[in-house]
């Protein structure tokens, strides 16, 4: 039976007449997009219709997950808010915090007793506040939740940027910062831009060695990390209907990756499969009730250009297998065409690890056909070339992936199974086969790639498949391998040539699980007591953050000017700082040390304006902030790409930093910068990034009329005395612009609150 379904019957009881107001107040047939966000408008009822990419809407979000690495931030904003329960379904997934060493049970082990301070926490205040817990080993919170949670026509949000992944089982699943699920927790309306819509039709068929993930290798190849900006993606056409339901949120769940609000796909065949071998014959029922507002009406895909703002066809026939990389997943090369583009680039042909997991690929499909190829190896002799290692996705599909013998057939080849959990998709991985930073190349089928996410080390270079192809690979050892075409050797000195996969979509004997890891929270938690000790090094309370008056941004100094590309894992780095996400002063002292000094290229060596040495970001920062000084950043375009952690915006604002100034943001990033009270700032003019020197002082001459629509002028002062004026935008609307007033949103809630 499905988790709270009674919410999920009360939203498809609603949909019909909202989708058929919306319906007529849009003036026009309606996507499954527009569906689903005009049936979950805070106010009820559809009463006007938005424009996409302009008008600001309240949402109804019908559920929130969060997992440890966020929900420590989220959860510790949420205490602050004065509420006794959370407004609406919460669960809190513990899957980030476990490292990859020896293999799932030593592994687990030692994270428990590591991280003990932080999961009791997290278990406790989730009692408190009436949030289902999912302990360490339960699983990918993504993959719990596509699990358990998701359904067809729903909305939800998470404090992770591939909530998207829900997608798959036709929901709009968005991933927002802790503080956006801390409204939504404390039962405020959700705010978020009216999305554009990109259509994605696919045709013809998968076959072969391609797969779901190729469609969005595919696709980010073609739109870039920034091509999905402010937009929902949603899938449609015969090829769409003939993926599986977790191979739909392979490709939603990626979608993150093209900077997409979230992605999509309207309820079909392989959903209700889904739902019904997952024990929620009772969504499938009450779904299939109400079909025809699960997807799109007929005319918006028989006529896609009329209702899309972009459009874009792939024909399944033709898409061949894709490996996107290194260091960007929209790096994207037809398998077979690498070997000269690694040549050309000196990216190493030799391959020293291939990676099965992470929430986009660990579900028991995934797993049966990356096995299909680790079991060739041993038919034919074949010794495979690099290590394995493989994370199931949630304790049901590896404890089903073991009775039904897949997880033996990876030890075969010699595979290291690592907890279910996120492992080294997020740099928690204890790689022993390298001793410094040597240049190697790993393959994953994770989906993100940038530079020292998964080992820590710069010279890693990590290539993007599917899993089938990411085992072809790893047997292969080599980045130029093609199994359509090339054959290998095996150890008899024979020609061998692997068969193409062959996957199951779900378990023939159906899931099993004897712990799946879940604990329901008490009824009244009100006794519960919430520890955090005042010597804790991982876990801090909370103090409000004051406003940032005019006169305070009159002479802030350049922290830094970036280059190139800084996503929130050069902002506020993962894999070893991880252990810090609940103590804001001490993970503040990774705040951008990822990124690349525009000025020398160097990262963590900026220039102390008031001393003219060099030093490290946080220290110089630290010292801006003891001379009682404000600081700006200046970055390039897409700035705090990838993760939802808001640390990316409370470490520079704990420390002092006023505003960010950057060609162009990264939806969430931008979201969290306005909710921590911070003055995150658009260059009217691009090339103004390039008047930024590095003695910089600016002056926001007229932020005392910080206005909705009214871009700001800034003075910048140079060394040698003289001033370019620049103009830079912003899209913050009233209540945004109260949030800066009061020092952030979460000074706002409790203002209200307290009234
Ligand atoms: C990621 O994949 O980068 C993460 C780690 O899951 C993040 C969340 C985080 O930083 O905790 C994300 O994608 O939002
Ligand atoms: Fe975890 Fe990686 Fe998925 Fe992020 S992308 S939730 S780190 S598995």
């Amino acid at each position: 039976m499905a988790f709270d379904i009674e919410m999920i019957k009360s939203v498809y009881a609603k949909m019909a007449s909202r989708v058929d107001k919306a319906r007529e107040i849009v003036g026009k047939p309606l996507t499954l997009s527009e569906k689903i966000l005009y049936s979950h408008l805070w106010d009820g009822t559809p009463a006007k219709a938005f424009v996409r990419g302009k008008d600001y809407v309240d949402f109804a979000p019908d559920r929130i997950a969060c997992q440890d690495a966020t929900a420590q931030m989220a959860l510790l904003q949420f205490m602050q808010a004065g509420k006794s329960k959370v407004a609406v379904p919460t669960t809190v997934h513990c899957d980030h915090l476990i490292q990859a060493k020896s293999g799932a049970v030593a592994d687990l082990k030692v994270a428990n007793s590591t991280s003990a301070e932080v999961f009791d926490f997290l278990e406790s205040v989730s009692n408190k506040y009436g949030i289902g817990f999912w302990k360490p080993g339960a699983g990918i919170i993504h993959q719990v939740v596509l699990e358990n949670y998701a359904f067809p026509g729903g909305m939800m949000i998470g404090t992770d940027s591939h909530t998207v992944n829900a997608g798959g089982l036709g929901m709009v699943a968005i991933g927002v910062g802790g503080a956006d699920a801390v409204d939504v927790m404390a039962g405020m309306a959700w705010e978020l831009k009216f999305p554009k819509l990109i259509g994605v039709k696919l045709t013809g068929n998968i076959s072969g060695w391609t797969s779901a993930k190729d469609v969005i290798l595919k696709v980010a190849g073609i739109l870039t990390v920034k091509g999905g900006t402010g937009a929902i993606v949603e899938y449609f056409g015969e090829g769409a209907k003939n993926l599986s339901c977790t191979g739909k949120g392979t490709i939603c769940n990626m979608g993150a990756e093209i900077g997409a609000t979230t992605s999509t796909f309207g309820y079909d065949a392989s959903m209700e499969r889904y739902l019904r071998a997952t024990d929620r014959n009772d969504i499938a029922d009450a779904a299939n009730k109400v079909k025809e507002h699960l997807t799109a009406d007929a005319e918006v895909y028989e006529n896609p250009e009329l209702y899309f703002d972009q459009l874009i066809e792939i024909n399944l026939d033709e898409l061949r297998p894709h490996l996107n990389g290194p260091f960007t997943p929209d790096l994207a090369t037809p398998v077979g065409e690498l070997g000269p583009k690694a040549k050309a680039n000196g990216w190493p042909i030799q391959v020293d690890w291939g990676l099965i997991g992470s929430c986009t690929n660990s579900s028991y499909e995934d797993l049966t056909r990356a096995a299909s190829i680790a079991k060739q190896a041993v038919d034919k002799g074949i010794k495979p070339k690099s290590d394995f290692g493989i994370n199931p996705g949630s304790e049901q599909i590896r404890y089903t992936a073991e009775r039904d013998g897949l997880l033996q057939v990876f030890e075969n080849v010699g595979a290291t199974i690592f907890t279910n959990a996120c492992g080294p998709c997020i740099g928690q991985w204890d790689r022993s086969d390298l001793k410094g930073d040597e240049k190697n190349t790993i393959v994953h089928s994770f989906n993100r790639n940038f530079s020292k996410r998964a080992d820590g080390n710069p010279n890693t270079h990590a290539f993007v498949g599917s899993p089938e192809m990411v085992a072809a690979i790893a047997i292969s050892g080599r980045l130029d391998f093609d199994p359509m075409n090339d054959t290998l050797i095996n150890e008899d000195g024979e020609e061998v040539r692997l068969d193409e996969p062959m996957g199951i979509e779900l378990p023939p004997q159906g899931f099993a699980v004897e712990d799946a890891g879940y604990l329901e929270p008490d009824e009244d938690g009100s006794s519960v007591e919430v520890k955090v000790s005042t010597t804790s090094e991982r876990l801090q309370l909370l103090e409000p953050f004051e406003p940032i008056k005019p006169a305070q941004l009159q002479g802030v100094k350049l922290l830094i000017k970036a280059f190139g590309k800084c996503t929130t894992d050069h902002i506020s780095m993962a894999g070893p700082w991880l252990r810090f996400r609940g103590h804001l002063d001490n993970i503040a002292n990774n705040t951008l040390i990822g990124a690349v000094n525009a000025f020398n290229k160097k990262t963590n060596f900026v220039k102390n304006q008031l001393t003219g040495e060099y030093g490290g970001v946080p220290d110089t920062q630290r010292a801006y902030k003891a001379a009682g000084l404000k600081s700006i950043v200046i970055g390039d375009h897409n700035y705090g790409e990838g993760s939802s952690r808001e640390h990316a915006a409370m470490q520079p604002r704990h420390l002092g930093v006023a505003a960010v100034l950057v060609k162009s943001f990264a939806r969430i990033h931008e979201t969290n910068l306005k909710k921590q009270g911070m003055l995150g700032l658009t260059f009217a003019n691009e090339n103004d990034y390039d008047l930024i020197q590095e003695d910089d002082t600016f002056n926001l001459v007229d932020i005392a009329d910080f206005t909705p629509g009214k871009p700001l002028t800034l003075e910048v002062v140079h060394s040698d005395g003289s001033i370019d004026t620049i103009i830079a935008n912003h899209t913050y609307n009233a209540s945004q612009i109260g949030w800066f007033n009061e020092g952030s949103a979460l000074n706002v809630i409790k203002r209200e609150n307290a009234a």
